[in-house]
């Protein structure tokens, strides 16, 4: 089939509800009051190794998650915190991970780019750049192979879709029509490299024509155009008709990780960013004008959404420490899984 060649159009707000709007806003507003928590943690040295916070990209996560069903998987890299919330795992047990105590996701032995669910079908969290996208189209193998309509999402960076193991990877996938959708979080660099000088051709999502893989281009600032983005790509998946691409326009407010001397972009790039594309004021504005909350309203969400996030940094810094002895546990699998078909 012929891959698309336009971008998505504006989402329309016409068949949102109000109930949708306020959902996308406090998952988006959770995400965020968290990364700002997990960043004043990680100052107070109360996190080590690794941080990469996810600010500005949150309507990319919660779009999609607002498309997917239960059973559906996911795989990221480590900047990764934003996709744990958004699938629903606990706060705490993810700000536990980062503070590496017992209550972690991890048990406190992963840290922040290494952690798991399979309650929720999050299947990490990766270190190496690109290494998730293969790991993508094995999970969307199994179910595949096991017969259901479950997708994978495999999300990775604009900088990793440069690697060759993508295209193996895209090869692969449209040749077995695998019901995996990859999204490319296109957020203009990758660590201190701009897309400008690492890319020739701009345009990513549309490398999937020469594998015959459809996709198409997202506002990833605009959490309903990402929603319906989404909701094409899982209906084509789950039609079985093979893996599809979402390059998904988006842009991270703070460095790489925590340490980052940010010399590659301009203070006044950043800040155009978050006054005129900040995905959350967004919806904030939506639900103003169009009097589906107050101002009060907002401001009590707000109050709640961060007393959660408190709750979970009081939670990380009282978790002990793991005990000397999980340096034993969790190495090689305790079952060995039996082939059941
Ligand atoms: C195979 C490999 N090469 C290099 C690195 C170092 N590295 C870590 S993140 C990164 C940039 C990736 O950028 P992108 O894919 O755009 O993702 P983003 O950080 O923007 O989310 C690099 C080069 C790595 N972790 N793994
Ligand atoms: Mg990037």
């Amino acid at each position: 089939m012929a891959p698309r060649k336009s971008p998505s159009k504006p989402a329309s707000q016409a068949n949102v509800s109000k109930d949708e709007l306020l959902a996308y806003y406090k998952d988006m507003l959770l995400i965020r009051r968290f990364e700002e928590k997990a960043g004043q943690l990680y100052g107070m040295g109360l996190i080590g190794g690794f941080c990469h916070l996810y600010i500005g990209q949150e309507a990319v996560v919660v779009g999609l998650e607002a498309a997917a069903k239960e059973g559906d998987k996911r795989v990221t890299s480590y900047r990764d915190h934003g996709h744990m919330l958004a699938c629903g795992m606990d706060p705490n047990g993810v700000m536990a991970e980062l503070t590496g105590r017992e209550g972690g996701y991890s048990k406190g032995k992963g840290g922040s780019m290494h952690m798991f669910s399979k309650e929720k079908h999050f299947y990490g969290g990766h270190g190496i750049v690109g290494a998730q996208v293969p790991i993508g189209a094995g999970l969307a193998f199994s179910d595949k192979y096991k017969g259901n309509d479950n997708v994978t999402f495999a999300y990775f960076g604009d900088g990793a879709a440069n690697q060759g193991q993508v295209y193996e990877t895209y090869n692969m996938a449209e040749l077995w029509d695998l019901p995996v959708i990859f999204v490319i979080e296109n957020n203009q660099y990758a660590m201190g490299t701009s897309v400008a000088r690492s890319t020739k051709s701009p345009s990513l999502w549309e490398r999937g024509a020469a594998y015959g893989i459809e996709g198409e281009e997202v506002d990833g600032m605009d959490v309903l155009a990402v929603k319906e983005a989404g909701e094409r790509a899982v209906a084509h998946c789950r039609a079985g008709k093979g893996p599809y691409i979402l390059e998904v326009k988006t842009y991270r407010y703070r460095g790489h990780s925590m340490s980052d001397p940010a010399k590659y972009r301009t203070r006044e790039e950043v800040q155009k960013m978050r006054e005129e594309r900040d995905p959350i004021e967004a919806v904030r504005s939506i639900l103003l004008t169009g009097n589906h909350a107050t101002e009060d309203d907002l401001k009590a969400i707000d109050k709640d959404i961060k007393s959660v996030v408190n709750a979970s940094a009081e939670f990380a810094k009282e978790s002990p420490e793991p005990a000397l002895d999980e340096l034993w546990t969790d190495i090689y699998a305790d079952e060995i899984p039996q082939h059941t078909a």
